[in-house]
């Protein structure tokens, strides 16, 4: 309960923040995404003022509580904000945003992204919200029906960590999915352990039979890069090009990538 209270405080004292880190496209090598990731830095009376808590250890506390609902308005808000002014500036970079199951039956998300896009002038084909297997194992019917709204608003959906969960095959038709991120931990060993090779390769093809685009997450090396080359995968993002970076980095980034 003392993380609950802290969470709140840190809300309403401006302590959370968005990192972001870059997906680029492997054809052409430019940066062409952007996955918004939450950190919090919790102050406290060591020497380094505080510490970051990671979103893995206070998402779970937030979405027992409800407060994942503000969290992920927050998040939305200032991610389509920042991606609006790259567009401006002439970047064409799509900003991904992860959505937990609990924000999709506690809160009006589509009427709360429909205003974020209108206020923030975004492109809506430069929204891509991330979900994860797990929200499909909910109420399907909702589910598909928030999905299609969501759809309908012409953002992108993906599907995150993909593999790793227990959804069926039957989903990826009956959902207006648009990609697929093969989770890192099939990338982390492709090289070495033929079996994650095997089921990498395997998501590429079945998302590009499907007409989906597959983005492969947890690329670190040369060696993992020119594994994704060789089986077609179509975007990557990992250590190798960056780690999450702060907004204003992300901007001298980008400038400096062109
Ligand atoms: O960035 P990091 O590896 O610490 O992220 C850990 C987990 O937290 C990941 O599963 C990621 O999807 C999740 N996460 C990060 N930011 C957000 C966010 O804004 N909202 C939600 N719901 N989950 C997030
Ligand atoms: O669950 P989700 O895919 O949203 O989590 C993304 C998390 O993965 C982020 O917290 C980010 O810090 C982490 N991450 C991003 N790139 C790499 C990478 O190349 N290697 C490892 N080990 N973690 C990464
Ligand atoms: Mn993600
Ligand atoms: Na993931």
């Amino acid at each position: 309960f003392q993380m609950l209270r802290d969470l709140r405080e840190a809300l309403d004292k401006n302590q959370l923040d968005l990192h972001y880190q870059p997906q680029l496209d492997l054809k052409t090598g430019k940066v062409i995404g952007a996955e918004a990731l939450l950190r919090w830095f919790k102050p406290d009376n060591s020497k380094e003022g505080g510490s970051y808590i990671s979103p893995a250890d206070f998402i779970p506390v937030a979405e027992q509580s409800g407060l994942i609902v503000p969290i992920g308005e927050w998040v939305l808000a200032q991610a389509c904000e920042a991606a609006a002014e790259w567009n401006r500036n002439g970047h064409d970079i799509r900003i991904a945003i992860n959505v937990s199951g609990a924000q999709f039956y506690q809160s009006d998300i589509v009427s709360y992204v429909r205003d974020v896009l209108n206020k923030t002038g975004l492109n809506p084909k430069m929204l891509e919200l991330e979900v994860t297997e797990s929200v499909f194992m909910d109420d399907i019917q909702h589910t598909i029906h928030t999905l299609q709204e969501l759809h309908g608003l012409g953002v992108e959906l993906a599907i995150d960590d993909f593999g790793t969960g227990y959804s069926s095959l039957s989903y990826l038709r009956q959902f207006p999915i648009d990609r697929l991120k093969i989770d890192q931990s099939f990338i982390r060993n492709a090289l070495n352990n033929p079996d994650d090779a095997a089921i990498a390769k395997t998501i590429v093809r079945l998302g590009h039979s499907l007409n989906l685009k597959v983005i492969a997450e947890g690329v670190e090396t040369r060696e993992h890069e020119a594994f994704l080359i060789a089986e077609d995968c179509d975007e990557v993002q990992g250590f190798r090009y960056s780690r999450p970076i702060p907004l204003v980095k992300f901007k001298s980034f980008i400038t400096s990538y062109d």
